[in-house]
């Protein structure tokens, strides 16, 4: 893949003004925005917009750079793969970022960078269960911190695993192997659209729940899946993070990058909040009772809450001289 020219080493865009990674230029991107991670879900969703019923999900491939009158997906050479179009008559993009809080934030700020006006974003993506929710059920973030490998702790060649009080000692202190944030809230009239959307699409038996999300910096360490191949020593993570955090729901790997972005945002110069989140995720795998879910559930799951995010993330009122400030209206 060959290496486009970039003007500008601080914020680098092309000459046509495509940023760097996602690959987007302005007109390219609308202000409401679901982002996932597999870029199947993102066709999948794609094919639910306006015009989308020709597109053919179950073989997402052939999707990766597509035009037609209605839809426009494009795939960058780092793999973000953007649909725009609309939903309802309203412009709705999809943006599948890969995995993890470093592709969010490149995610976020590229195509902050490219659209004018506030951004409502909504994480569509998959966790694993603290918990209360079982495989297959949805959980929405009413807030979220993020958990993280303290690379400083394993700067020596120590392999004894912690005791359960040392840990939780160290953890307290901040001077653990894992560090923990403060909490991040999700916007609450977004959230609030997204649970009403998420009961009146989702499948009868699914259950959506709220609840504190954690994001880990690992899908393994951080996670406290225990891998004998490292010194890992997480071996009392999952009972300190549940006995710590009471109302914690979810682990997944991006949910905070997005909340924490939106939170340090500065205000557009109207004064209106710069860019409104919220978030949920499909229940995968339930980290106590060790259970993954079925894929055919998932298949389900997945249209419907597709269509309760689509709904919810057209919800929300954006003041149309917002989007077109020089011209004042739609
Ligand atoms: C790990 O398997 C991935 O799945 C989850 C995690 O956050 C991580 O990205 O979310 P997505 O399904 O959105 O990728």
């Amino acid at each position: 893949m060959g290496l486009h020219a970039m003007t500008n080493a601080n914020f680098p865009v092309d000459a046509e003004g495509h940023t760097y990674h996602v690959g987007v230029k302005p007109g390219e991107v609308a202000n409401r925005i679901i982002t996932v991670g597999d870029p199947a879900r993102a066709i999948l969703i794609g094919s639910y917009l306006d015009g989308g019923n020709v597109i053919d999900a179950t073989n997402f491939k052939k999707y990766l750079n597509y035009v037609s009158k209605d839809i426009v997906i494009k795939t960058s050479p780092r793999l973000f793969t953007t649909v725009t179009g609309r939903y309802k008559g309203v412009p709705v993009s999809i943006v599948a970022i890969g995995m993890g809080v470093p592709m969010m934030d490149f995610f976020v700020r590229e195509v902050r960078a490219v659209v004018q006006g506030p951004l409502h974003i909504i994480r569509f993506g998959s966790c694993g269960s603290l918990g209360r929710a079982r495989a297959g059920d949805m959980i929405v973030a009413t807030d979220s911190m993020a958990c993280s490998r303290n690379y400083n702790y394993f700067h020596n060649d120590e392999d004894q695993e912690l005791s359960e009080t040392d840990f939780a000692e160290l953890m307290v202190k901040g001077e653990g192997p894992y560090t923990v944030s403060t909490t991040c809230p999700a916007d609450a009239e977004l959230t609030d659209a997204l649970v009403a959307a998420l009961h009146a699409h989702v499948p009868t038996g699914v259950e959506v729940h709220k609840g504190l999300d954690i994001t880990a910096d690992s899908f393994y360490s951080s996670q406290a899946r225990q891998d004998p191949a490292f010194r890992d020593q997480n071996a009392h993570l999952f009972t300190y993070l549940t006995e710590a955090y009471p109302t914690a729901e979810c682990l997944q790997m991006e949910s905070f990058g997005l909340l924490h972005l939106a939170k340090s945002a500065r205000p557009l110069p109207s004064g209106s909040k710069s860019i409104r989140t919220a978030a949920c995720a499909m229940v995968f795998a339930h980290r106590v009772q060790n259970t993954w879910v079925d894929p055919a559930l998932v298949e389900a799951l997945q249209a419907k809450a597709s269509f309760a995010i689509l709904d919810a993330v057209i919800a929300v009122e954006i003041d149309a001289k917002e989007l077109h400030p020089e011209e004042g209206s739609v």
